[in-house]
């Protein structure tokens, strides 16, 4: 994996452990990082970013004991619980012709082909309410918020899909999450297969993520059949049978994909659920700052301006503008006490330089606008009308400058060194194609 932690602690790390650190590592070493970073807030900010800090710890031991996480997506008794019943092959969760026999989610550890078959992973399957649970929207909703940290959704439907259902997949798509399709209930149509409902996806971005291979038919509990009995002195009898349980598709398929993407979807998933609460953290050290940040603002604007409205050198303004930049995004460094990084770090000297040069500029212009106001005869208005103009600019200038280093900071938390947008982008560079996250790159580039 790419150098993503700073040389220095890399090659500690991996003297200590003697053996490269894997990306999993790394990941783990950002959250703790980001949890060591909160410690040093002010407690009453501490306090707020508790559900934080829970939160983090949580992705952290998900993350060290390898559980990857697959849960169960789609409408009302299209046979979620049954597929994983069939997968555990007994009846763990409730089965019935009822909508909403599943009321509240539930998960249960579960060894897809032996326990050699996946030593460093534990694989927790989730049962989750119908999406279109009527008397449950509250239980719905749940089951979206399940679906978006699972590691990989069984987005189940039975038969060929509903427009509803497509919507859904749509949306689903976005999130960036790995999905297989499984069509249960394949019992009832003998003639579907993974092509003709491939076909059905006509949406192209649909298209551009999925395979007709990510299509799996099962036939979980099949329903008994009528069979016409025939005896041999002619009487006939009708009997019933059970078709058998068709399941092995998905289970190999579950198995081959974990083996192959387990461990970096597992990581890639943890990292954009620690990015979605990092860059919450930043926002609540923004507004927990917001009072101070202002103040120091304008504490150097108004000490930058009236330093240079009384300089008379043209060369010592500009020095006096950049360095009172400079300390000032010193100073709001320390205060927000979030990390330095180079991502967008050009947009800040962007705005310094266009702060300096509008400095420039008029401190250039200042003797034409010195004479046109002395031809007026304005006696002493001279200088204090090429005083304001200067001190105004450089007030506007020092403000830009200080809200664009709030920006840098609060919006760049994530891409510190050790920060998690940091990690996936490094991770998304390195997929191989053919592989289904890369598959998914371009819904995960939009995430960073
Ligand atoms: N014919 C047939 N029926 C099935 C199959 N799988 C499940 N069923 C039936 O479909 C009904 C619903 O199954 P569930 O597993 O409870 O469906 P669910 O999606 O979990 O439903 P909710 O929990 O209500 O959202 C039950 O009556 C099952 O017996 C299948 O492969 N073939
Ligand atoms: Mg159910």
């Amino acid at each position: 994996m790419a150098q993503s932690l700073p040389d220095n602690i890399q090659t500690a790390v991996e003297e200590a452990t003697c053996k490269p650190i894997s990306v999993r590592q790394h990941a783990c070493f950002s959250i703790q990082h980001i949890i060591q970073q909160v410690e040093t807030f002010p407690v009453p900010l501490q306090t707020e970013l508790q559900n934080q800090l829970g939160a983090l710890s949580s992705l952290n031991s998900k993350l060290n004991q390898g559980i990857f996480q697959i849960a169960t997506f789609g409408f009302v008794s299209r046979g979620k619980s049954a597929v994983l019943n069939a997968l555990f092959a007994e009846t763990i969760f409730p089965v019935g012709p009822l909508n909403g026999e599943t009321q509240w989610p539930r998960s249960v550890r579960w060894s897809p082909g032996g326990t050699s078959s996946l030593p460093d992973l534990q694989i927790e399957l989730i049962d989750t309410p119908g999406l279109d649970e009527i008397e449950g929207q509250g239980r719905a909703q749940m089951a979206q918020e399940i679906a978006q940290a699972a590691d990989l959704i069984l987005f189940i439907i039975a038969g060929p899909p509903t427009a509803l259902e497509l919507d859904a997949l749509k949306a689903l798509r976005q999130s960036g999450r790995p999905l297989l399709i499984v069509v249960n209930k394949a019992d009832l149509y003998p003639d579907l297969d993974a092509a003709k409902v491939y076909d059905r996806i006509t949406d192209s971005s649909l298209q551009q993520v999925l395979t007709p291979e990510d299509i799996l038919l099962t036939s979980a509990a099949p329903a008994p059949l009528e069979i016409r009995v025939e005896f041999p002195d002619g009487r006939t009898t009708t009997e019933w049978e059970t078709p058998p349980v068709n399941i092995e598709p998905l289970r190999l398929a579950l198995l081959q994909l974990i083996q192959q993407e387990g461990r970096t979807i597992l990581t890639l998933n943890t990292l954009l659920q620690a990015q979605r609460i990092q860059r919450d953290i930043a926002e609540h050290v923004q507004t927990y700052e917001a009072q101070s940040g202002k103040a120091c603002m304008g504490q150097y604007a108004r000490l930058k301006a009236a330093l240079i409205a009384i300089c008379p050198l043209t060369f010592l303004d500009v020095g006096i503008g950049l360095l009172a930049d400079l300390l000032l995004i010193g100073t709001l460094v320390k205060l927000y006490r979030l990390p330095t990084h180079r991502h967008q770090v050009n947009q800040l000297w962007g705005q310094i330089l266009l702060s300096l040069t509008s400095l420039g500029l008029v401190e250039i212009m200042t003797p034409t606008l010195s004479a046109w106001t002395h031809h007026l005869s304005l006696g002493f208005l001279p200088w204090v009308s090429t005083g304001l103009l200067q001190a105004g600019v450089s007030l506007y200038g020092t403000q830009r400058v200080g809200r664009q280093t709030q920006i840098y900071l609060v919006k760049g938390y994530t891409w510190g060194p050790l920060g998690a947008s940091t990690l996936i982008q490094d991770i998304l560079k390195q997929l191989q194609p053919q592989t289904v996250l890369y598959r998914l790159r371009e819904e995960l580039s939009a995430q960073l």
